[in-house]
């Protein structure tokens, strides 16, 4: 007995009722929360509309694999209007990010090879090690200019510069300089307006930014100041390497991901400029914030970080120099990444555009529907997780029963194209800083989330870092 498609239980129908409801509550900036309260009401598939965007939600890793498996050839998200407004505005193509249909897959093929595949962990593990061997000796500079032996601090800033450094010497072979004393402006610059850039986007999620834009509001203006000061950025770094290219040195070192797609030469220069651009910008606030709650989660559970802390230094002894070897040997700290974007994703849902009929929980969806996987809601849900306000990275030791439940980086030919990137450079970070500190929190309070398009800490996270 499958029960027709407007039987779904709908909340908020109403695109302008709830908007205002919406409004009332802070919805925009807890959009998880929202969804959280919704899906555990439904239980089972429900429709939501705000703003402009219809979908179908869903939170249990069954209807994920059903989600997934109906989404095509060329998967498709929904469509962030802010972002691909911006590129019409000022007339810039589109990266893999935002591109679909065939256009999409011929770009994303071939970034797959440069970027996500396994083969290139060899390559960028030992340029990210470097950057987390220099991001430790920062640390301890700071301890020691302090000359209280210990350091507490916010480290957000430290880690957005963590990762441009990291995603930069992937991206461009080459050190971008940000983890020395003197810090280029412009790269500064360049952190500020990544971060301006997704908090003007969530409000943009609900008014369409044409609007916005014809009042003249300053969310839009905001906005395209922030990807203008992207672009401007990226396209120098760009221009920085294409310039060199040019001269005749060639060494059999690794040039890095711009260069070598530039030597390909199968992708249009423009084609590579957009997916560049839009890999380092997402190569900052995502790694860094998943960082920041993963310290504060073992600053939380002491005897936890002694236990990752002695698997590294089993992991560093057996490797016997050895970097992906010792990537090898670290499960719980492997672990503990995943037991972090379980309870903090960076994406607060995963969506698709479904390209065939489907059944949820016996409710029939038609092709074409948007259904969205509420990420924030499945991985705080009981009968998903057992006790899951507990962060316990031993969990996912027990491969048998992770079944559509480690979606962090999406799922699919369309999941994070900086996936490996950011699993690399994050457990290159944790294994020295392990190796190297030991991170303490003050007070027992619980740190709130908020959502600025990204879920980021409401509250700044204070830590205590000291050496061992
Ligand atoms: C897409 C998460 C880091 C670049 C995505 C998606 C998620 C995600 C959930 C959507 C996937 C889907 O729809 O199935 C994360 C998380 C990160 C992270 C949790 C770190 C903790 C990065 C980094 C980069 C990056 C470091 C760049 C180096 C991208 C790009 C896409 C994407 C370009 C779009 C891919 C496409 O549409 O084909 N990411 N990401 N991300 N991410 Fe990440
Ligand atoms: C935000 O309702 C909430 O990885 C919306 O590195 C649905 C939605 C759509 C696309 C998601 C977005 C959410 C969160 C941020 C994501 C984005 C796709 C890629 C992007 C998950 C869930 C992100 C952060 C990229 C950003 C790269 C960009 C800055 C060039």
């Amino acid at each position: 007995l499958v029960r027709p498609f407007h039987e779904i239980p709908g909340l908020w129908k109403n695109g302008a009722a709830n908007l205002y409801a919406f409004w009332k509550q802070d919805g925009f900036k807890n959009l998880h929360h929202i969804m959280v309260w919704m899906s555990y009401d439904a239980i089972g598939p429900f429709s939501f509309k705000i703003g402009y965007y219809d979908s179908v939600n869903i939170i249990k890793p069954v209807d994920a694999a059903t989600l997934f498996r109906a989404e095509g050839y060329y998967p498709k998200r929904l469509r962030v209007e802010a972002w691909t407004s911006y590129r019409d505005y000022r007339n810039r193509k589109y990266g893999v990010l935002l591109k679909d249909g065939e256009d999409w897959r011929s770009n994303r093929v071939i970034l797959n090879k440069e970027v996500i595949s396994p083969k290139m962990l060899g390559n960028f593990a030992p340029l990210l090690d470097e950057v987390g061997q220099d991001f430790v000796a920062r640390i301890h500079k700071k301890i020691e200019r302090s000359g209280q032996n210990k350091w507490t601090t916010d480290l957000s800033q430290e880690l957005f510069k963590y990762a441009l450094e990291s995603v930069g010497s992937v991206l461009y072979g080459e050190r971008l300089g940000l983890l020395l004393d003197y810090i280029d402006p412009e790269a500064q610059h360049f952190i500020d307006c990544i971060t301006l850039m997704f908090k003007t986007t969530s409000p943009m999620l609900y008014i369409p930014p044409a609007l916005l834009r014809t009042l003249g509001a300053k969310v839009w203006r905001d906005h395209v100041q922030a990807w203008d000061g992207i672009f401007g950025q990226a396209d120098r770094c760009i221009q920085n390497i294409y310039r060199k290219l040019k001269e005749p040195v060639q060494s059999d070192k690794y040039p890095g991901v711009l260069a070598s797609l530039l030597m390909l030469d199968k992708l249009s220069i423009e084609d590579i400029k957009a997916s560049v651009t839009e890999l380092m910008a997402g190569g900052v606030d995502t790694t860094s914030i998943t960082l920041l709650w993963t310290l504060y989660e073992l600053a939380r559970h002491p005897a936890l970080q002694e236990e990752l802390r002695a698997e590294v230094a089993t992991a560093r002894a057996q490797s016997q120099g050895d970097l992906l070897g010792m990537l090898k040997r670290i499960p719980l700290l492997k672990g503990a990444l995943k037991e972090t974007l379980r309870l903090h994703p960076v994406a607060v849902s995963l969506q698709r555009y479904i390209t065939e009929d489907i059944a949820i929980q016996n409710y029939h969806i038609p092709s074409g529907t948007l259904v969205q996987l509420g990420l924030f809601a499945m991985g705080r849900d009981p009968s998903v997780f057992p006790r899951p306000e507990q962060y316990q990275p031993s969990r996912w030791l027990r491969t048998e029963n992770n079944y559509f439940r480690s979606l962090g980086f999406g799922f699919g030919p369309r999941q994070c194209l900086g996936r490996r990137i950011a699993e690399t450079e994050m457990q290159l970070f944790l294994i020295h800083m392990l190796e190297n500190f030991r991170v303490e929190k003050q007070r027992h309070v619980e740190v709130r989330s908020t959502f600025q398009l990204i879920v980021l800490p409401e509250t700044p996270i204070i830590l205590t870092i000291k050496p061992l």
